[in-house]
């Protein structure tokens, strides 16, 4: 029996034509971190917030798995052990390649939620605004992710996993963003093997047992045959 817990980030669903956050070109290069993605700049600006996550979330239900999600779901049923996969991505591509064992801790674009009473629901195509909430009715309702400076989600299952696994694998993240680039140093820390796949070596790839650079499309399914 072996316990593998997988990290993914931006990288992952970038060949299924998603754009990353800090590479050339990418989403940060195109919006202000401030305005879009922190409580202060929703509270600022939430129609703006909101455009950026419609937008997203539409090109997020066109966009299909690759083959490193599909062989990540291959693993998950094949494994005689756990696949847990943590991911940082708002996408629903890990599900959609068939995936069970998934956690969102930075949230998802097809959730919304109430930053008044903390009702939850499925996000509709597009949020505004004015949306009211379906329990309290009050206007404050936005996507359910998870901005900087807000805690990120499902922490403890996340610590007992990574306390407990004998690989774990980051897949497609720049290690730049907290907690989750402390999570290798965890997982080292109770006796996990670890493996970075990124496209080239991220902010924290000297702190991994083994590296493999290369488009995730190719070194993931290399990885899990
Ligand atoms: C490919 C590829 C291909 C390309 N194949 N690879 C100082 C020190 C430590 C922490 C802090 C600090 N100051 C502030 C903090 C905290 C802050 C933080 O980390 N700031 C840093 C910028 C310094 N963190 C927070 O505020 C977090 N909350 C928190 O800390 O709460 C307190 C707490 C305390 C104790 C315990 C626990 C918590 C919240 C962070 C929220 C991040 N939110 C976002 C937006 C989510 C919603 C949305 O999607 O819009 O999450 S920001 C954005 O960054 C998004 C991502 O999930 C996240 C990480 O990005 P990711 O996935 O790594 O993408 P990129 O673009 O950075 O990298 C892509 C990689 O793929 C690159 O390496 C490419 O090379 C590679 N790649 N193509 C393989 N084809």
């Amino acid at each position: 029996m072996t316990n593998i817990v997988i990290l993914t980030g931006a990288g992952i669903s970038a060949e299924s034509g998603l754009g990353t956050f800090r590479d050339e070109g990418g989403l940060w290069a195109q919006h202000r971190i401030e305005d879009v993605a922190t409580p202060e700049g929703f509270a600022r600006n939430p129609q703006l917030v909101h455009d950026f996550y419609n937008a997203r979330r539409a090109q997020a239900a066109k966009a299909k798995p690759n083959a490193a999600h599909v062989a990540l779901a291959k693993l998950e049923q094949n494994l005689d052990g756990e696949v847990l996969i943590v991911t940082q991505n708002v996408d629903s591509l890990h599900e959609k390649a068939g995936s069970k064992n998934v956690l969102h801790m930075h949230g998802a674009l097809n959730k919304a939620c109430c930053a008044a009473c903390d009702l939850r629901w499925d996000a509709p195509m597009v949020m505004s605004p004015s949306d009211p909430c379906a329990g309290c009715d009050t206007p404050a309702t936005r996507p359910e992710v998870v901005w900087f400076g807000e805690m990120p989600f499902h922490m403890e299952e996340i610590g007992l996993a990574l306390s407990k696994a004998d690989v774990f694998v980051s897949i497609g993240t720049s290690g730049e963003v907290y907690p989750a680039a402390n999570f290798v140093a965890e997982a080292d820390h109770f006796g996990a093997h670890t493996i970075e796949l990124n496209l080239e070596p991220s902010a924290g790839a000297s702190r991994f047992s083994e590296c493999r650079f290369g488009p995730a499309s190719s070194i993931v399914p290399k990885w899990v045959e």
